[in-house]
């Protein structure tokens, strides 16, 4: 054979495992409730066919436990298929709390991945056996779609929004990446491949830089506090609230107060938000001054800052903890830093 005939991609997530479990139950219980329909109406055409000498007397007009039967069994199967996959679906977009972090950007016509500590990737995800990975993705431009046939995911990456997808790879290999969203001419070619490796293996990898990057790359974090201070964020954002703006340290999964009375989680979505349209979720006490860091296609993202920088900036963000505890009663109160705390790693939130 020139081809091997294969029935189904690699099966190389622990949700390729279970997925593949529920496609193949309700595929045999299709195959199974299709074949004995077929081989009953032959039967029965051929037994009662004309001309032929049989007993037609007394034909049953219904039979009440035939008809309960053929109701209520597949009711359960049909309720327990539904629980199954259910189950599946809302695990798929519950991503664990240790899962490592990578952020995607999709853009016509390529994908590019960034790890925490500043690694970044073209048209490849390396990412490590057995740990569960969440990936944050958001296009450029159009809709795209990240699929990996191979780990049975696909999410849709989305212009102005933050979409995520978590998996735990399960087998090292080399798996397709396509885009399964028709973005525009070059649409086909938009694709790559997911590497999946060792954890040994991987720490190695990322550690000297990934595949063509000179080694000790500035982490996200770095970046996200190189941009903050190029654009001079800080002469409003800084360790206490002032009047031109609110301090950003510690915000990060806390609720805020708005300005029409609303609270919100400040998430990755809403410090995106902040940035790129900072009169959406106007803050409690504040006025709209900030201008927009949209980055605009004509200024070549001079003034603005792209979907990366954001991200990087988000990053920072995350990492601006109070840099000690919380004040013991009668102490001075928590002094905030607007250095990251060295002991928030990228990798580990
Ligand atoms: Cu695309």
């Amino acid at each position: 054979m020139f081809f091997r005939l294969r029935f189904a991609p690699d099966t190389a997530s622990t949700f390729a495992e279970q997925y593949d479990w529920l496609f193949y139950t309700t595929t045999a219980l299709t195959i199974f409730f299709t074949i004995l329909v077929c081989v009953l109406v032959l039967v029965f055409a051929i037994k009662y066919r004309r001309g032929q000498k049989i007993n037609r007397a007394n034909a049953p007009s219904h039979n009440l436990y035939l008809e309960l039967s053929w109701s209520i069994i597949p009711l359960i199967m049909g309720l327990g298929i539904f629980a199954w996959a259910s189950y599946l679906f809302v695990q798929t977009r519950q991503p664990p709390k240790d899962a490592m972090d990578v952020y995607v950007v999709g853009k016509q016509w390529m994908w590019h991945a960034q790890h925490s500590n500043g690694v970044r990737e073209q048209n490849m995800l390396h990412v490590p056996a057995g740990r569960p990975v969440r990936l944050t993705m958001i296009s450029q431009d159009v809709i795209h779609s990240f699929f990996v046939p191979a780990f049975r995911m696909k999410q849709d990456v989305l212009p102005g929004r933050y979409t995520q997808m978590w998996f735990t790879p399960s087998k090292p290999g080399v798996y397709n990446l396509f885009c399964a969203e028709y973005c525009g001419t070059q649409h086909s070619e938009m694709g790559g491949f997911v590497v999946v490796m060792d954890q040994a293996d991987f720490q190695q990898w990322l550690a000297n830089g990934g595949d063509d990057l000179p080694a000790a790359p500035l982490t996200m974090v770095q970046r996200g506090a190189k941009i903050f201070k190029d654009k001079a964020c800080f002469t409003c954002h800084g360790e206490q609230d002032i009047l031109q703006g609110p301090s950003l340290v510690g915000i990060y999964g806390q609720k805020r107060v708005l300005k029409n009375g609303e609270t919100v989680l400040a998430d990755d979505a809403y410090l995106r938000d902040a940035i790129y349209d900072p009169g959406k979720h106007l803050l409690k006490g504040y006025e709209n001054t900030m201008p927009s860091y949209k980055s605009k296609a004509e200024d070549n993202n001079l003034g603005g800052l792209t979907e990366e920088q954001v991200l990087d900036v988000v990053e920072y963000i995350r990492s601006l903890r109070l840099s000690t505890p919380p004040a013991t009663p009668g102490s001075s109160p928590a002094v905030a830093s607007l250095t990251p705390a060295a002991t928030v790693s990228g990798t580990t939130n």
